[in-house]
C-alpha cells in the first residue's frame, strides 16, 4: 500500500509540511490526487500552525516534516499542541547520510519521546512508513473527507485609519467590525490574546504560547473553511518572528482571512524593549497602537476548552452539502 492511500484510509484530509525526499512518492500523490487539501509550507511549525486551524475547522491533519525540521517544530508541539490538546498527526522522515545529518538522525526518535508525542507520530524512509502499530489514529467525528464548499461571503469591511489607539480600543473596534456571528478571531500571545480573552466577543482563539503562529493557524482555518471568516489580530513582535507565513499567505489568496498587525514598536508584554520596524510582506493591514495603557488581566481559562468549544462550534456551522464544492487551488 502507498503511503498514500495509507493515509486516505485513515481518514486524514489536510496534509501541509516541508518536503523530504525520503517521501516524494507520497507528496506526488497528494498534489496529483488531493488539491484542496494539500499545501507545502515554509516552515515546520507554521505547518502545525496551519494544521492546527485546520483541525478547529473540522479536518484531520497531518504534518509531514524531515527528521531535521523536528527542531523547528518543538515550541509549537509544546505550547500549541500540548496544552490544547489538538490532536495534529506527525509524518517524520527518518533523513540520514551526509555526515552533518547523523546528530539528528541519532536524536529524533529520542526527542519525540521526550515530548510525550511518539502515539501521534509516524516515521517514515523511503516512501515506507516504519511500524505504525502505536499510533492512534486520527480522532475525527467522521471518517468521510469534507469537501471545501465555496459560499460567496460579504467582503470585509474597511477599518477607519484615526489613531494611534490603545491596544485595548484597537482590538474593540476589530471585534465590533467584524464580528458577525460567522467570524472567527484568532489573537496572538501576551497582552493581546489576554485583551481579546478580556473582551470576550465573537468566536475566538486565544493564543497562549506559540508566538508567531497566529497568522498560520488563522490560514489553516481560513484554507479548511471557505465558508468562515477569519480575522488574525497579531503583534508586530509575533509579525516579525515568522514573517515566511506570510508569504504563504499571499500566495493563496483567501478571500475570507484577514490580517491585522497591532504594532506598537515594542515587546511590549515582555517590558517593552524595542522592535525593528516592520515591512509590509503579503496583504497585512497594520494598525499603529499607542504604547503603554492598561496591562489586560492574565487569561484563566482551560486552553483545551478554548480549542475544543470551537472546533464543535464550527463543526456545527458546516455547510450541508447544498453550497457548490469547490475545486480550485485559491
Ligand atoms: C518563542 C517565544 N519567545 C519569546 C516569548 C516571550 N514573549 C511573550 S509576548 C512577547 C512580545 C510579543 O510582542 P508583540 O507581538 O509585538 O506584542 P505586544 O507585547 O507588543 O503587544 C514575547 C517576546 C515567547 N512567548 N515565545
Ligand atoms: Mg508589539
Amino acid at each position: 500500500m502507498t503511503l498514500y492511500d495509507f493515509f486516505k484510509g485513515e481518514g486524514f484530509d489536510f496534509y501541509t509540511g516541508v518536503p523530504c525526499s525520503e517521501i516524494k512518492g507520497f507528496l506526488r500523490d497528494l498534489d496529483e490526487k488531493s488539491p484542496g487539501q494539500h499545501v507545502v509550507a515554509v516552515r515546520e511549525d507554521d505547518a502545525i500552525g496551519a494544521a492546527v486551524g485546520a483541525w478547529l475547522g473540522g479536518r484531520c491533519p497531518l504534518v509531514y516534516m524531515q527528521n531535521s525540521g523536528l527542531g523547528n517544530s518543538v515550541n509549537a508541539i509544546n505550547s500549541l499542541l500540548l496544552p490544547y490538546q489538538i490532536p495534529v498527526h506527525l509524518l517524520v522522515t527518518m533523513h540520514q547520510g551526509a555526515e552533518h545529518q547523523a546528530f539528528t538522525y541519532a536524536t529524533t526518535k529520542p526527542l519525540i519521546d521526550l515530548l510525550g508525542y511518539r502515539e501521534r507520530t509516524y516515521f517514515a524512509q523511503k516512501d515506507t512508513l516504519e511500524d505504525s502499530a502505536m499510533i492512534k489514529g486520527p480522532e475525527c467525528e467522521e471518517r468521510s473527507v469534507r469537501e471545501r464548499m465555496q459560499v460567496q461571503l460579504p467582503p470585509f469591511p474597511r477599518l477607519s485609519q484615526e489613531m494611534p489607539w490603545t491596544r485595548k480600543e484597537s482590538i474593540t473596534r476589530i471585534l465590533e467590525s467584524y464580528d458577525d456571528g460567522n467570524t472567527v478571531f484568532v489573537s496572538t500571545n501576551g497582552y493581546i490574546s489576554r485583551e481579546h480573552c478580556a473582551l470576550g466577543r465573537g468566536l475566538g482563539f486565544y493564543m497562549a504560547g506559540s508566538m508567531g503562529l497566529a497568522p498560520a493557524i488563522g490560514f489553516g482555518l481560513a484554507f479548511a473553511r471557505l465558508d468562515v471568516r477569519v480575522v488574525v489580530i497579531n503583534g508586530d513582535g509575533g509579525y516579525l518572528m515568522n514573517l515566511g507565513m506570510n508569504a504563504t499567505i499571499a500566495e493563496h489568496r483567501l478571500p475570507n482571512l484577514k490580517h491585522f498587525v497591532l504594532k506598537n514598536g515594542l515587546h511590549e508584554t515582555t517590558g517593552g524593549q524595542p522592535l525593528v520596524d516592520v515591512p509590509v510582506v503579503g496583504e497585512v493591514e497594520i494598525l499603529e497602537v499607542r504604547q503603554g495603557g492598561d496591562v489586560p488581566p492574565r487569561i484563566s481559562i482551560p486552553l483545551q476548552d478554548v480549542a475544543h468549544n470551537l472546533r464543535r462550534a464550527l463543526w456545527k456551522a458546516m455547510p450541508s452539502p447544498a453550497p457548490k464544492p469547490f475545486s480550485g487551488s485559491t
